[in-house]
C-alpha cells in the first residue's frame, strides 16, 4: 500500500507519527509532500520550518512543547546576533537548528535542489517516510496587511511571529507559485498512491500553498487515489496555531464544515472524497463528501494511529 500525505509543520508532523506507525504495521510506504511557503532566508541561511518540523518530529529531535525547532536547544548565536543589533531580532534560530540551515544552504549554493538536500538531511534523521518538498522552486507565502499607514505585503513569518497575526489582513499570496513545478517524485507519488491523506494542517497557509503549485492540485484531484482529509478544527477552534485568523481572512467559518467546504468535493471540482471530523462535530455536512466522526486529538501515537485507521476506513 502507498500512502501520500499533504502536510504542513507541527500538526502534519504529529499526524505523520501515526501514519508511520500504521504503515509499519501493515507494510505500507509513506510519502509526505511538505509545504515550503513558510520558508525564508535569514542571515544568509535557508530556513524551512515545515520540512524541519516534520524531519525533527519523525527523527525524535523536535522540541515537544514549542513544536518547532530542536529539543535541548541553546541560543548562543541568537544572543550574539542581538549584541550586534542584527535584524530581524523577532525571529530566533537555535544553535542546533542552525547546523541544519548551514548544511542546507551550503548544498543549495552548490546547486543541489531542495528535494535532494532534504533527502541528504534525512539520512541523519531517518524519518521513516519519504520527505518531498512540494516544489524545489521558490514559493513564499506573503500576507497583504495594513501597516505603517499603507497596504503592504510582508512575509508569512513576519505576519505570524512578529505581528502575531494581530494586524488588519487582506489576503495571502503565494509568491512564485505560478512558475513553480512540483518537486521530482511528487506527481509520480500521487499518481501511484492508494490513498492521499490531507493532514490536519492549516488549510490556508500549509495545504493551500502546496496545492498552488501548478499541476499538483490536478494530480490529486484527477488522480486515481481516493482523497481523505482530517479536520484541524475541533468544536469550532484550531487545536493550536493561527488557522482561525487565516480562515477569517478568507471569510470561511472556523469549523470542520467550513474547512471541509473550503477543500470541497472532488466530484464538484474540489479535493475531497472523505472528511474526518471530531465527535464534537458529528453531523457536519460537506456536499458530496463522505463525512465521519472519530476522536481527532493527537494526544499520543496510539490515538493518532486510530485517527489514521478511521481516515482509511472512509475510503
Ligand atoms: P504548522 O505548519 O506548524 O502551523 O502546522 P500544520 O499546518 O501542519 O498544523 C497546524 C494545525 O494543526 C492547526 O490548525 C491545529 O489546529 C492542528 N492540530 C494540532 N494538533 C492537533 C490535534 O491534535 N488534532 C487535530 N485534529 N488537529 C491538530
Ligand atoms: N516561531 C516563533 O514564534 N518564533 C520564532 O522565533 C520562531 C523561529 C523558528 C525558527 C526555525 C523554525 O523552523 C521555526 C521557527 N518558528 C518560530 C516557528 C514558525 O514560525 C512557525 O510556527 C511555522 O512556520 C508555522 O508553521
Ligand atoms: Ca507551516
Amino acid at each position: 500500500m502507498r500512502i501520500v500525505v499533504l502536510t504542513g509543520g507541527i500538526g502534519g508532523a504529529r499526524f505523520l507519527l501515526g501514519v508511520r506507525a500504521y504503515a509499519r504495521e501493515v507494510g505500507a510506504e509513506v510519502t509526505a509532500v511538505v509545504n515550503v511557503g513558510d520558508d525564508l532566508l535569514l542571515h544568509g541561511l535557508k530556513v524551512c520550518p515545515d520540512l524541519d518540523s516534520v524531519m525533527y518530529t519523525l527523527g525524535g529531535g523536535a522540541d515537544p512543547e514549542r513544536g518547532w525547532g530542536r529539543v535541548g536547544e541553546t541560543w548562543t548565536v541568537k544572543s550574539e546576533l542581538a549584541a550586534y543589533g542584527a535584524e530581524p531580532a523577532w525571529f530566533g534560530l537555535g544553535d542546533k537548528d542552525i547546523a541544519t540551515h548551514l548544511v542546507r544552504t551550503t548544498m543549495l549554493n552548490a546547486g543541489y535542489p531542495l528535494s535532494q538536500v532534504t533527502e541528504a538531511l534525512a539520512t541523519r534523521w531517518q524519518p521513516g517516510v519519504r520527505l518531498l518538498p512540494a516544489t524545489d522552486d521558490r514559493l513564499e507565502t506573503h500576507v497583504v496587511v495594513d501597516l505603517d499607514g499603507g497596504q503592504r505585503a510582508i512575509h508569512f513569518q513576519e505576519w505570524w511571529v512578529r505581528h502575531r497575526a494581530d494586524v488588519p489582513t487582506h489576503r495571502f499570496v503565494f509568491v512564485g507559485a505560478e512558475a513553480a513545478k512540483p518537486a521530482p517524485g511528487v506527481v509520480e507519488a500521487i499518481g501511484a498512491a492508494d490513498v492521499v491523506l490531507v493532514a490536519p494542517s492549516n488549510p490556508v497557509v500549509s495545504i493551500a500553498p502546496i496545492l498552488a503549485v501548478p499541476g499538483l492540485r490536478d494530480a490529486v484531484a484527477d488522480g486515481p487515489a481516493p482523497v481523505v482529509g482530517v479536520s484541524p478544527i475541533i468544536g469550532g477552534a484550531p487545536v493550536r496555531g493561527m488557522a482561525d485568523r487565516c480562515l477569517s481572512v478568507l471569510g470561511v467559518e472556523c469549523s470542520a464544515a467550513g474547512v471541509g467546504g473550503l477543500y470541497g468535493a472532488r466530484s464538484a471540482g474540489g479535493l475531497l472524497d472523505g472528511w474526518l471530523v471530531a465527535p464534537e462535530d458529528e453531523g457536519t455536512v460537506v456536499p458530496e463528501v463522505t463525512v465521519r466522526a472519530a476522536p481527532l486529538r493527537m494526544i499520543d501515537e496510539a490515538a493518532t494511529v486510530a485517527m489514521v485507521r478511521a481516515a482509511l476506513e472512509l475510503m
